[in-house]
Order: structure tokens, then sequence, then C-alpha cells
């Protein structure tokens, strides 16, 4: 799997809605799955932390999380996560395949 194919499975495993982009309800889940400690249980995150990680994805500002957008904040730092990230996406890629 190529980074960008990954990157294109974890938009897809959680843009509910299927518009392409993530909402800020969307990004939680995200956030819950990816945003996780050694020990597996997620990061505890307040709702202000998290608005705060959306405001970094959501660059321009739009309330959402566009593909471009998201691609630009994976290589910014959800790559350096890859591990958590491929680990997912492989578990759940096995329910489908
Ligand atoms: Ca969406
Ligand atoms: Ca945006």
């Amino acid at each position: 799997m190529t980074d960008e194919s990954q990157m294109q499975a974890c938009l897809a495993k959680f843009d509910t809605n299927r518009d392409g982009q993530l909402s800020r309800t969307e990004f939680d889940g995200l956030v819950g799955e990816l945003l996780v400690g050694a020990d597996g249980k997620p990061f505890p995150l307040s709702k202000d932390e998290v608005d705060q990680i959306f405001a970094v994805f959501d660059a321009n500002n739009d309330g959402a999380i566009d593909a471009k957008e998201f691609q630009v904040a994976w290589n910014k730092w959800v790559e350096p996560m890859n591990h958590v990230c491929c680990f997912f996406v492989t578990q759940s890629f096995s329910y489908f395949f």
C-alpha cells in the first residue's frame, strides 16, 4: 500500500456521509481511533483539544477537512504515527476483504 492509498483509506473510513471531506463530527471518530496510546486506549482529549487539532487540519477554516487538507496534515503529523494507522486500516480492511 502506498502512503497515498493509506491516506485515502483513512479518509474514506471516517467520511461516513461520503461527501469527500471530514466534518467536525466525523473528525471525532478519527481522533478516537487514530490517537491511541501504546495500551490501545484513546488519548483523553478534551473537546477543546480536539477542536484545536481540527483547526490545524482545517487550513481554510470552512468547518470541514477536504482531501487536500487531510493530505497536508497527514504528511505533517499523521504519517509519523503510521504504525497505528496502518494497523487499524489493515484491521478494518480485513473485515471487508
Ligand atoms: Ca463527510
Ligand atoms: Ca477546510
